[in-house]
């Protein structure tokens, strides 16, 4: 029997591919590859206590809430220092910027790249065992390596990014990325410790008919957003809301749909964060061919004035949300 059938080929790792696409990241070589490594460490741990949250003493909540006022998972701070310590360790970023710190953490004054990161979103999910997700992005420090960190370096627009992605820990765990070049999705493989490329140049259906919204806040809607979601329900979409935003992110980045958390009356500028949540969504699915508004404007390019900043958020298939923002002016 001939080797490739008793051998299947065992396919490309996260780290591979970095090295073998590190002409395509714009600054030093080595770094991005020590950055992602970073990243992907934490994410093995995070995913290893994710999925066992039900037999040790992690589930629920910590008692205390974060920036937001968020109740705060044991799995949310666990999640956040995971990922601190792997980029502290690896010395490759200088600052972090993370939802469950009010301020950013210094981290290498030597660094040269700030993180900014949801480290687990949707964790109000983890007790009921539904999808949830990791958010990040990387952009350069504006400031020279060894001196204190300004402003500069913290509030950057989303269009300064040089690399953003997510991990998604669900049914399978993977780690969807882009540096500027195309979109790259792994498949994590436990038994093996690696992640593998198994979603290589992927691309986001221009149109699609999956809207992912909380209708439970239908009434303090705008009259254009009810009537966007009215058209898509005369055109028989299908609605499908996980409540976890990178697994319906995932879908629709897959599948072609569109995800809205708009303005409420709850939550006035909508609810997710435009630092570590909507830049990096942003990215990824502006590189895969998808586009991403705050119902008007390019999420990109929103000047950030707080770390913690909320905008209302609509990404997924370009058709898509065009017309929900021909439905805003
Ligand atoms: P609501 C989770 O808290 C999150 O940040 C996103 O993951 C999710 O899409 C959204 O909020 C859910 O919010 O108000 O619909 O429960």
């Amino acid at each position: 029997m001939e080797e490739s059938r008793i051998a299947q080929p065992i396919g490309t790792t996260l780290d591979r591919f970095i090295k073998s696409n590190q002409d395509q990241f714009a600054f030093a070589s080595g770094e991005l590859s020590q950055l992602l490594r970073d990243i992907a460490l934490a994410s093995k741990v995070v995913n290893r206590e994710v999925n066992k949250a039900g037999l040790i003493d992690i589930m629920g909540s910590m008692g205390t809430a974060n920036m937001g006022g968020d109740q705060q998972q044991k799995l949310d701070v666990l999640a956040n220092i995971r990922f601190s310590r792997a980029l502290m360790k690896g010395g490759e970023a200088c600052a972090l910027i993370s939802e469950e710190s009010e301020s950013y953490l210094d981290l290498n004054n030597h660094g040269k790249y700030v993180i900014a990161i949801d480290p687990l979103d949707g964790s109000s999910n983890i007790d009921v065992n539904v999808s949830i997700g990791t958010i990040f992005s990387i952009y350069r420090r504006k400031s020279a390596p060894g001196t204190p960190i300004v402003q500069e370096d913290i509030l950057q627009r989303g269009d300064e990014q040089v690399a953003a992605g997510y991990i998604l820990y669900g049914s399978s765990t993977m780690l969807v990325y882009t540096t500027g070049h195309g979109v790259n999705g792994f498949t994590y493989e436990p038994t093996l410790g690696e992640y593998f490329l198994s979603h290589p140049d992927m691309k986001q259906p221009e149109e699609g008919k999956i809207f992912s919204v909380n209708e439970g806040a239908w009434n303090s809607f705008s009259q254009p957003v009810k009537d966007f979601l009215t058209h898509c329900k005369d055109n028989q979409y299908t609605g499908r809301y996980i409540g976890s935003l990178v697994a319906d992110f995932h879908r629709n980045l897959l599948k072609g749909g569109i995800y809205m958390y708009p303005a409420t009356a709850k939550d006035p500028n909508g609810k997710l964060r435009l630092m570590y949540e909507c830049n990096a969504l942003a990215f990824v699915a502006e590189q895969a061919g998808g586009k991403a508004s705050d119902g008007l404007c390019r999420i990109l390019e929103i000047q950030p004035e707080s770390l913690h900043q909320r905008t209302p958020f609509y990404v997924g298939s370009r058709l898509m949300v065009m017309k929900a923002e021909r439905y805003n002016q």
